[in-house]
């Protein structure tokens, strides 16, 4: 009887392996390597709300308010999310707009996430509701993960000569009410594991890796 339900099994098996992929025909394939990016400026508005929203999953930038590094409101959302560029360096070409989305550093927030993002700009303490979520799927363009705006050179050379510089790919961040809530996590970013980043900065916040987080700096 045994030998029957593992021929059986086994027969499943390979019949599984040996389907052929189903053909996928040119049109697709220009929307999965385009990821639907807009032609044209960066500096366009199309370009702009398709970069920021795009940070997050497709569900939620769909209906997620976009806002201009100005603060210009570039789209109204209905979900009660929030996209943004958050790179505080700005654009490396300000007359052609960012060079691609990952310089953007665009994150998409919930009302709480926005909150903590306000404080962290402002360099005051966060005050939030509840804890946040933020989606940043185009990751960021580094940072040093002891200390928050870490941006000068010397700052940055320090930082990797330290091993503490992290380039993120794609992510989803939890920012804490409590920052104390954090507690116990590593702050080691290259398990792959979630992890602290900024800890003990009052701007502590725990780092979801998903696929393609070490798109620009290999894991050691
Ligand atoms: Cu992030």
């Amino acid at each position: 009887m045994k030998k029957i339900i593992l021929l059986f099994i086994t027969a499943f098996l390979i019949s599984c392996n040996t389907s052929a992929p189903a053909p996928v025909s040119a049109s697709t394939l220009e929307a999965v390597n385009t990821n639907g990016e807009p032609d044209g400026p960066h500096n366009s508005v199309e370009w702009k709300i398709w970069a920021y929203s795009s940070a997050a999953p497709s569900f939620i930038a769909a209906n997620c308010s976009v806002v201009d590094v100005d603060g210009t409101v570039l789209r109204e959302g209905t979900n009660g999310w929030t996209a943004m560029a958050a790179n505080p360096r700005g654009m490396a070409d300000p007359e052609n707009g960012w060079k691609d989305p990952h310089e953007a550093m665009p994150m998409v927030g919930d009302a709480p996430a926005m909150q903590w993002a306000m404080a962290y700009m402002g360099g005051k303490t966060p005050e939030m509701d509840t804890d946040g979520w933020a989606w940043m799927l185009h990751g960021d363009m580094g940072e040093d993960n002891r200390k928050q705006k870490v941006i000068d050179e010397d700052g940055v050379i320090k930082a990797k000569a330290d091993q503490e510089w992290i380039e993120s790919g794609a992510h989803l961040m939890l920012l804490p009410k409590d920052p104390a809530s954090l507690e116990g996590q590593t702050t080691d970013f290259n398990s792959g594991a979630p992890y602290v980043m900024f800890k003990g900065t009052g701007y502590d916040h725990l780092m979801i890796p998903v696929e393609g987080y070490y798109d620009y700096q290999d894991p050691k």
